[in-house]
């Protein structure tokens, strides 16, 4: 039996060690396999000492292992937790090894275990030796537990006990507290343990430096031992005591380290801080002294002899007393602080503060808050910048602005019996923060008297300042008391109102008036556009808000705490709901609703209409159709009526919409003259939000007359793509028969030559006389007038009936009335005289109409934007938005004006023109800018409204001529080039080698295209300096014209040229190289890409078939290599497509 029990014991002990056995039932399972008999054998406490030793094993190996299931059923079995193994008692096992849940377990098996300061200390030593951080506090714990209440540490410490060395390896962040325990254990290793918390300071590199952080230790009583370390002399500058548990300190702490700069004894115990006794109190370098929150009743002179102190707070103590307690006859000694900068004495019990105090010198900042002065020290001369009297009982203020009218920034008297506001306060010119809460006050100074012009915080809450708007009472008197006869009558109430300085209006940011007993917000603080923060909580009185409270823009937070208001009635519902909102998000509808009422939104229905079209169409019959005006005695370049009604009638409004009467649509209509000179010029009048009538011929119905609408419809595209656009066929009368057939034939043409355009229809006979078909036209106009929308953040609106601020209909009258003299300026435009007026606005010049607009609201640059947004969609100017050529900075408030200052450049005679280059000089410019009455002063703004509509383009001197300093600068007017092909073919032998092609066939040639393209391409090649090309400048020779470009140089020849592919117009760039110079091609193409992109966006679309309306052809290089003819015959060759828009062309060879 015993030999099985032995056997047994050995089986399990080999199972529990084999590192393979894994499964958590394992052993139990392994025990299973046992007789019951066995396993009794083996933990049988009857026959100890038949048990064998083997068994005794089995708990430790469980513990080592980490088997808490083993653990729990050896246990449950009878194994003796307490028993020692080899490698010690299970405890120490568990613990080396770290296994916390097993040393639970054990505990809770044998809670004596805890009682022994052996097994204790020695399992500490475990968990140190096993760094296991958990089962170390775990440990310290129980320690601590077992040493509380008995002998003083101290005693432990001087009694020279034993270094346990373990203490010196227990990691420094596993002890966040040094209990008495722990030091008792430790003895002087309490030093070495301190040491661990003593840092270098990294910043200085020279000297070291050391700070020791000694707070939050739970240290009772500092023992001077502690810095008995070599390390520490001359080094140690910054001692942290703070949050420990000292009642005193040694005098050493504050007067024998020399090198001592900074201490922080705060959060401790103190009573009484230690008097300097032998040494010299000049021997402290103490800079920084913290005693806030001890036990300080009173203070001696002696901390206001170190003549380094900078900071001193000894804030949270209950200081009674300053100095020494005088007796008759006592002389207090003067005081050195000379350093100091910052005192807290805040939170004490004192009831006034020592003159003595005004050798602080350079004293910046004083707090006295929460104690019991009844007066405030005399000033004197130091830089005071904060001086906090908060919480106290003081009632007059001395004269302070004597010496710190120049330095004091923050002052807080709040909660003192002030009564009034000191005089000497207002003068504080330097003052930015202003607490007087709770002082008393019933009035406000006068406002002239305030001379703090960096006030930029004012606290004046719960007070007994007073706001009331005059009014009016009823009163009820009866003739005796009882009686019940009575007169009533009305008594006037007197208005009384805050006023401030009105400097206030700019600087000040937070105004606190809460509690006080305001019935109105006062005038005086709606003028003070910058706050951002208002608080009038508290005064319950208060049920309206005012609109001009609109005014704050800059409000975030406005505390209206439980105050109801029920004027304007739209606010009611705010104040009334329990709303989850925060405070930004009321102030903010708070103000939304009063500056929708102070700016007075009203309905606008307004809108534009222009007219574009060949010219002699009938465009201006058609005007005065419409608008039942006369014709026109000067057909000028454009023709404007402004607030015409159409006379919308019965027959025109068919579809009512609601909201929009049909009668008061106010349309400004312009009708563009449409010949070719002036249709260059068009895009600057085109804006979007408007109407267009694109006015055509229906009697010219062939291919040419077709072609000369396309220009038209392409400048609305380019401009106002979103624009709804009316074709309206006129000379309607002219067809007697056939009428239906010949419309629809015309709509047809109409709908294949602009097929991605969307175009109601209507026929019309545009003179007066007849009008026949012009209701139709209304109503379209009607239609479309009441039904187009605009963008306004995400979302879309109605355009008529929206709703304007008052101020920009104003500021609209305002201009309109400036322009009453337009037809005698136009006169002195046409004459070269200067006009006066101007016809057109700096961004200055409208910014002071605006400024000068009493109870505008147009001030951010966004709301001037909007204006003139506004003003624009109107017809009152014209804005060229283009941030590239700074044309942002003018206003045009005359398009006739506008439209001849442009058309005359456009006019030049050839005579000026440089005969082939369409060329013009900067002083030819310079004169028709002062003959359209531009100005001198505006030149550069002519030269980049000209520049906007590509009617000049500034060529730069090239290299060659720039050597000449007197050559003139030159412009280009592309419209001006000459027509036909720049170059002369070359005859005879092809000196080049090399050629490289690209084609681009294009649906249609779009107006000023080509010259466009040119132009630009001149103006660059001078700019970008071809030598970056390798091609030599100085030999450059450019020939330009309507049609093409065409460049030889040194290395070959560049050309550009129309051609035709498959019927469409299309251009071709060639390159002829000696020398496979071919680089200048991407340069080309770029720039034919972004001609497109900027001017001709149709042009990038899709047909409606699905083919690309541009199609670019690289032709094969090797190919063209072969092919030396030059001729224009490409057909008959095979594509290979490649890509979506590019196709490569292979010839055949
Ligand atoms: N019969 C007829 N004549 C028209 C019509 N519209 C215009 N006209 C005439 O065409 C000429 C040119 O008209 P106008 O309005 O000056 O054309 P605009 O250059 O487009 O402004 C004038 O003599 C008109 O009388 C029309 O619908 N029917
Ligand atoms: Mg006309």
């Amino acid at each position: 039996m015993e030999e099985n029990i032995e056997s047994a014991a050995d089986q399990l002990l080999q199972y529990i060690q084999d590192p393979d056995n894994f499964s958590p039932e394992g052993f139990v399972q392994q025990l299973e396999l046992l007789a019951p008999e066995v396993i009794q054998g083996l933990f049988s406490t009857d026959n100890a000492n038949r048990r064998p030793e083997r068994a005794k094993e089995l708990l430790p190996a469980a513990c080592e292992r980490g088997d808490l299931e083993a653990v729990v059923w050896l246990l449950v079995m009878g194994a003796d937790p307490s028993v020692i193994a080899q490698k010690g008692s299970s405890l120490e096992i568990a613990t080396v090894h770290g296994h916390a849940e097993i040393v639970d377990k054990l505990i809770s098996w044998n809670e004596g275990a805890l009682e022994s300061r052996d097994t204790v200390i020695g399992c500490l030593r475990k968990a140190c030796e096993g760094h296991h951080r958990e089962l170390i506090k775990f440990w310290l714990g129980h320690l601590n537990n077992l040493y509380l209440y008995k002998e003083p540490w101290s005693n432990f410490v001087r009694n020279n006990s034993p270094l346990p060395g373990y203490a010196l390896r227990v990691p420094k962040h596993c002890i966040q507290q040094l209990s008495d325990a722990v030091i008792q254990v430790m003895g002087e290793t309490v030093q070495h343990i301190l040491e661990a918390w003593v840092d270098s300071d990294e910043e200085e590199v020279d000297e070291e430096r050391l700070c020791a952080h000694w707070n939050s230790k739970n240290l009772p009583l500092f023992d001077e031992t502690w810095l008995q370390r070599p390390r520490y002399n001359t080094h140690l500058v910054h001692i942290d005591l703070s949050q420990n548990a000292f009642k005193t300190i040694p005098e050493m702490l504050l007067w024998g380290i020399p090198w001592l700069e900074y201490l922080d004894l705060s959060d401790n115990l103190i009573t009484e801080l230690p008097d300097v006794g032998q040494t010299e109190p000049d021997q402290s370098g103490l800079i920084y002294l913290k005693v806030t929150s001890n036990k300080l009743t009173y203070i001696s002179n002696d901390v206001f002899m170190m003549p380094q102190l900078q900071m001193l707070s000894l804030a949270r103590n209950k200081i009674t007393f300053i100095g020494l307690i005088e007796q008759e006859g006592d002389v207090q000694p003067e005081w050195k602080c000379t350093s100091l900068q910052e005192l807290n004495l805040s939170f004490n019990e004192l009831t006034c503060l020592p003159e003595r105090l005004s050798v602080a010198s350079r004293l910046k900042r004083l707090e006295v808050s929460n104690n019991h002065l009844e007066e405030m020290t005399k000033p004197w001369h130091c830089p005071m910048e904060i001086l906090d009297l908060s919480h106290n009982a003081i009632s007059e203020i001395p004269d302070v602005h004597v010496y710190w009218r120049q330095s004091l920034r923050i002052l807080n008297l709040s909660s003192n019996n002030l009564r009034r506001i000191p005089h000497t306060i207002c003068q504080l010119t330097m003052l930015e923060n202003l607490d007087l809460s709770n002082t008393g006050i019933r009035r406000l100074p006068d406002k002239d008297t305030w001379k703090t012009f960096s006030l930029a915080k004012l606290d004046l809450s719960a007070n007994h300042l007073v706001v009331r708007k005059a009014k009016m009472r009823k009163i009820t008197r009866y003739y005796g008391f009882g009686s019940p006869s009575f007169t009533q009558y009305w008594e006037y109430i007197e208005p009384v109102e805050l006023s401030f300085p009105d400097y206030f209006d700019k600087k000040l940011k937070a105004l606190n008036l809460s509690y006080n007993d305001l019935h109105d917000v006062p005038d005086s603080v709606c003028q003070m556009r910058h706050l951002q923060y208002l608080d009038i909580q508290g005064n319950p009185c208060i049920t309206c808000l005012p609109d001009q409270m609109a005014a704050l823009r800059d409000l975030v937070n406005l505390k209206f705490g439980s105050i109801q208001i029920k004027h304007p009635s739209e606010l009611a519902k705010l104040f009334c709901q329990p709303t989850e909102r925060n405070v930004e998000d009321k102030t903010h509808l708070v103000k939304q609703t009063l500056r929708k009422r102070f700016l007075q939104y009203e309905v606008c229905r307004e809108m534009k209409i222009i007219m574009v079209g060949p010219s002699q169409t009938g465009k201006t019959e058609l005007l005065c159709s419409l608008t039942g005006i006369e014709w026109p005695q000067s057909d000028l370049g454009v023709n404007v009526v402004s607030k015409a009604s159409l006379n919308f009638d019965k027959k025109v409004v068919i579809k009512r919409i609601i909201n929009t009467p049909r009668k008061d649509i106010q349309f400004t209509i312009w009708d563009l003259k449409g010949s070719d000179e002036y249709l260059v010029i068009h895009q600057a009048f085109l804006t979007p939000h408007t109407i267009y009538l694109l006015v055509w011929d229906m009697t010219k119905r062939d291919d040419e007359s077709m072609e000369k609408l396309e220009p038209h419809v392409l400048n609305i595209k380019a401009r106002a793509p979103l624009s709804p656009i009316i074709a309206v066929g006129t000379h309607i009368d002219r067809y007697k028969h056939n009428r239906q057939q010949i419309v629809t034939e015309s709509i047809a043409a109409f709908s294949r030559k602009f097929q991605d355009t969307d175009f109601t229809f209507v026929e019309v006979d545009a003179r007066p006389v007849s009008s026949e078909g012009i209701i139709d036209l209304k109503r379209m106009i009607y239609n479309h007038a009441t039904t187009m929308t605009y963008m306004k953040g995400p979302h879309r609106y109605i355009m008529l009936g929206r709703e304007v601020p008052r101020s920009f209909i104003h500021l609209k009258e305002q201009l309109s009335h400036a322009q009453e003299n337009l037809p005698v300026q136009r006169q002195h435009a046409q004459d070269g005289v200067p006009v006066s007026p101007k016809p057109f606005l700096t961004e200055a010049e409208l910014a002071a109409i605006i400024e000068r607009m009493s109870g505008n609201f147009i001030e951010t640059t966004k709301e001037v934007e909007q204006v003139v947004e506004y003003l624009q969609d109107c017809g009152t100017l014209i804005h060229i938005q283009d941030y590239t050529y700074k044309l942002t900075r003018l206003y045009f408030l005359d398009p006739v004006w506008l439209s001849n200052t442009l058309v005359k450049v456009v006019r030049l005679k050839n005579s000026d023109i440089n005969e082939h280059q369409g060329i013009v000089t900067e002083s030819q410019l310079r004169r028709l800018s002062v003959a359209s009455g531009f100005g001198e002063h505006n030149f550069k703004e002519y030269l980049q409204l000209l520049a906007r509509f590509e009617i000049t383009l500034s060529t730069i001197k090239s290299c060659r001529e720039s050597c000449s300093l007197n050559e003139p600068r030159k412009y280009i007017i592309p419209s001006a080039l000459p027509y036909g092909r720049p170059w002369i073919e070359t005859i005879g032998d092809n000196p080049y080698k090399h050629k490289l092609m690209r084609w681009y066939q294009m649906a249609y040639t779009p107006p000023g295209f080509w010259s466009r393209l040119v132009a630009r391409l001149l103006v660059s090649i001078k700019q970008q300096d071809l030598n970056q090309f390798r091609i030599q400048l100085e030999h450059i020779l450019p020939c330009v014209s309507q049609e093409g470009l065409f460049i030889r140089h040194d290395d070959g020849e560049i050309k550009i040229e129309p051609m035709q592919i498959f019927n469409d117009p299309s251009l071709r760039i060639i390159l002829l190289s000696k020398d496979n110079l071919f680089s200048p091609l991407g340069f080309i193409v770029d720039h034919i890409e972004k001609l497109l992109k900027e001017w001709y966006p149709g042009l990038t679309k899709n047909r409606l078939d699905g083919r690309p309306r541009v199609i670019r052809y690289i032709p094969c290089p090797v190919c063209v290599q072969n092919f030396q003819n030059n001729t224009s015959d490409e057909e008959g060759h095979q594509q290979i497509p490649k890509t979506k828009d590019t196709t490569f062309l292979r010839w055949k060879s």
